[in-house]
Formats: structure tokens, C-alpha cells, sequence
């Protein structure tokens, strides 16, 4: 069960913030033009099955990233799954454990192995170099994730799957709006998963969308996201309900209209957040390429305890006390996670990097709901912790907070 922030209470609450500050805040975007596009799809009686809003939403998508084909989907998870099943991946598929577990759910939620992969100790993605070794007789395709929206080694993600005639997906839940050598995010691999779950900078409330300049990997697609329906009548084709409604749609096109406000807000925070992080010791801050489109969405710290004089749960619990509501994406790895541990009891021991990770980062909130103040007394409050983390640690402890949210 989640805790709240009051189940954590160790200084009462920070009175900065007199409501959570939490990650993941939904950027709204303009409100009266997403009221007015609900008045017009009610107007309308259409409310999903490929709607006109779904329409304009996946033109709007393609031609962002610049590609031939854009399937709107109802969430990214139900996306992977379709790309999975569309791309013919059997047996098993290699995929790095530091990720959401969506990612390795949509494998095992069709009898598909997930071979768990290390990440790379300084990108958080795929180590290519760990791939190789994975590959067996029963390998058929690579899943990477351009995690944090910093992109995988895609050039030797692709020579290793055309040495072994393996196929590519990238799960890019996190990396619209960002780019790899200058290449807009989504034409990379066979397909390109996006999230616009009301988390991401750019959101549908739900949704996600499969991208491709496969015209008959996106014509299959498109059949199993609506039940196999060719047309009125005739399925030819085993398929789902993978539909966007209408509603999702307006509200994906509203978000696109504000992308660069988005975009400007998150990377202000960040440089926000590096100034006040600045030389803070065992808080390292993640950095993005700036030569490259970035979405900034995620603030990402590592936590080194046997400099902060604390473990990031130990900071966690303190911020969480504090009501801000940091996140330990992505605890403990899904190789951590049911069925997998079961599965794959010993799999840590290969995954170094993972279990690293996991114990160490911590996401702090960002987007159009946080302020440079709200930031400020964020990284006010961290480093009062660090510079005082005996009296932190010992504080845990006499009051018996747990430091395992
Ligand atoms: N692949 C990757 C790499 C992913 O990161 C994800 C999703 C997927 C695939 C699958 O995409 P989808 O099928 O979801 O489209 C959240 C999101 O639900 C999930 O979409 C996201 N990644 C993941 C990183 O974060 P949780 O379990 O952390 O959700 P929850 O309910 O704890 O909310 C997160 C934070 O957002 C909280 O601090 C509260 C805040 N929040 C959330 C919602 C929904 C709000 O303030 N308002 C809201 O409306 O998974």
C-alpha cells in the first residue's frame, strides 16, 4: 500500500508547501481551448473509434517526429504489447531491467521471456555490450528504453540486430520531443513507443502511440489496436482494443499547442536545480545533452551515501516528511518484481549497474506545477540534510520513521 506524506511526519511538514509537491504533475496546458474541443466532440456524438481529433492528434505526432506513420494508442503499456506482437517477437527478448516494468510486463504478458540486460553505469540505458552476450538461439529482438529521455546507443543497437537478425523496438515512454544526433526520437528500430500518460510533459490523461516509417508494420498495427476490423464486418487479423478516444485526443492536440512552454518551464527547473545542486557532495545530478532536443521531464539525483552521510531512502523519507514527494524510479529493478524474481531468482548478479541504480536515484517534481521557489526550498532542505546527516540519520531513527516508503 502507498503511504502518505503523514504516515512519513518527521518535521510536521515543510510550511512552504501546505499541499504535496509531487513528481509527475500533470502540465494542464490551455484550458479553455481543451474545454472548447470536448464542446465540439460532444457536439459531434463521436467519442472514440478513430474520431477526428485521433486523426489531427496522430497527423500532429508524425510530422513532429518525422515520420511516415502514427498510431495513437490508449496507453503505452497496450502500445508495447501491440509493437511486441505486430514485430513478431517469440522466446525471449532482451530488455534492460532499469526501466517501468510496463516494459517487461508487455513481453511476459505474452509468454515471451525478458532477458534482463545491465544499464550503462553513466546513460542509465542499454548496455550494448551486455546485449551480445544475452543472445541466444531463441533470442528475436531487442527492447532498449531511451530512459529519462536520454537516448539509447542506437548505431550499435542496430549493428548488433543486423549481425544476429534481431529487430529493434525502442520503448520511448519517456522521450518525445528529444532527439539522438540531431534525428528527432521515434524513427529509430523497427517502432518507437510514446507515453502520454498524465505524467509525461506531454499528456492524453491516458495514452501512447506506436511511430514508424513501416508502412505494413503500421497497416498491422492499426488492425490489431481495433479488434483486427478491416473493415465494416471483416476481421482479418487477431487484434485488441488499443483505441484513443476522442477525449484523449483533444487533449493531446491542447498539450502539443503548449510543447514549447513545457519544454521551457522543465528546462529552466533543471538549470534551476543544477545551480542549487552545484557542488553538493553524494548528490550528483543526471545531465542532458543540450546539443540535443530534450524534453527535460525528469529531474534525476544519485544518491552516493558514503558521501551524502545518507541513503536515498534516508533523504527520501526526510523529503516525504517534508511533503515533497520524491520517487524512487525505477525500485528495485524489475528483475526485483514479481514473477520475475521468481523466474529469475539470481538475475541481479549479472546487473551490476541495475542494482546500483536502484538503490541510489531518486526523481524530484518538475514541470509546470513546480516554481524556482518550490525548488529552492527543495534543495534547501536537501542539503540541510546532508550537512547535518548524523543528526538526520539519528532523528530516523529515535522516531521510528521508516526509511523504506
Ligand atoms: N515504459 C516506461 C519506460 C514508462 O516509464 C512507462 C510509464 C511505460 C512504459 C508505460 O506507460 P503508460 O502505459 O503508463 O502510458 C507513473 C505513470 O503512471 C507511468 O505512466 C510512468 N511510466 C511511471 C514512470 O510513472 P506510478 O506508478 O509512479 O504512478 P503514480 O500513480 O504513483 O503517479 C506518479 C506521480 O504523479 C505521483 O507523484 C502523483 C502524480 N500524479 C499522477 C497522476 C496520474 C498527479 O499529480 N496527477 C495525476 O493525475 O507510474
Amino acid at each position: 500500500m502507498k503511504q502518505s506524506p503523514s504516515d512519513l511526519a518527521l518535521f510536521g511538514g515543510n510550511p512552504a508547501f501546505p499541499e504535496a509537491l509531487h513528481v509527475g504533475r500533470p502540465n494542464i496546458g490551455d484550458r479553455e481551448r481543451l474545454l472548447e474541443r470536448i464542446n465540439d466532440l460532444l457536439d459531434r456524438r463521436w467519442l472514440t473509434n478513430q474520431g477526428p481529433y485521433v486523426e489531427e492528434f496522430e497527423q500532429a505526432i508524425a510530422r513532429h517526429v518525422g515520420v511516415d506513420h502514427c498510431i495513437a494508442i490508449c496507453n503505452a503499456t497496450i502500445a508495447l504489447e501491440i509493437a511486441v506482437r505486430a514485430l513478431e517477437f517469440t522466446g525471449e527478448v532482451i530488455v534492460p531491467s532499469f526501466t517501468f516494468v510496463a516494459t517487461a510486463h508487455a513481453l511476459q504478458w505474452q509468454e515471451i521471456t525478458p532477458v534482463f540486460c545491465d544499464v550503462d553505469r553513466e546513460t542509465h540505458t542499454i548496455d550494448p555490450e551486455r546485449v551480445e552476450e544475452l543472445i541466444t538461439p531463441r533470442t528475436t529482438g531487442i527492447i532498449g528504453v531511451h530512459l529519462w529521455g536520454r537516448t539509447c546507443d542506437v548505431e550499435r543497437l542496430d549493428d548488433i540486430a543486423r549481425a544476429h537478425g534481431l529487430r529493434v523496438l525502442y520503448d520511448a515512454s519517456h522521450a518525445f520531443g528529444c532527439s539522438h544526433r540531431g534525428r528527432p526520437i521515434g524513427s529509430f528500430g523497427s517502432a518507437e513507443v510514446f507515453s502520454f500518460h498524465a505524467t509525461k510533459f506531454v499528456n492524453t490523461f491516458e495514452g501512447g502511440a506506436i511511430v514508424t516509417n513501416d508502412g505494413e508494420l503500421a497497416d498491422k498495427i492499426r488492425l490489431m489496436r481495433n479488434f483486427g476490423f478491416a473493415d465494416y464486418d471483416h476481421v482479418i487479423y487477431i487484434g485488441t482494443n488499443g483505441k484513443m478516444s476522442e477525449v484523449a485526443a483533444a487533449m493531446g492536440i491542447t498539450s502539443l499547442e503548449s510543447l514549447d512552454e513545457f519544454v521551457a518551464i522543465n528546462h529552466q527547473n533543471y538549470l534551476r536545480y543544477r545551480e542549487v545542486f552545484d557542488g553538493l557532495q553524494g548528490v550528483r545530478m543526471l545531465s542532458y545533452d543540450e546539443t540535443e532536443s530534450c524534453n527535460f521531464q525528469y529531474v534525476v539525483l544519485e544518491i552516493d551515501e558514503s558521501e551524502a552521510g545518507l541513503t536515498r531512502d534516508q533523504l527520501q523519507a526526510l523529503l516525504w516528511a517534508e511533503r515533497v514527494m520524491a520517487r524512487r524510479y525505477f525500485y528495485p529493478g524489475c528483475h526485483r518484481m514479481e514473477p520475475y524474481r521468481t523466474y529469475f531468482p539470481n538475475a541481479g548478479l549479472q546487473l551490476r549497474n541495475t542494482e546500483l541504480l536502484a538503490e541510489r536515484v531518486l526523481t524530484l517534481p518538475t514541470g509546470t506545477a513546480v516554481g524556482h521557489d518550490d525548488i529552492a526550498t527543495i534543495a534547501g532542505i536537501i542539503r540541510l540534510a546532508v550537512s547535518h546527516s548524523d543528526h538526520v540519520r539519528e532523528l530516523l531513527e529515535t522516531r521510528s520513521v521508516s526509511t523504506t516508503p
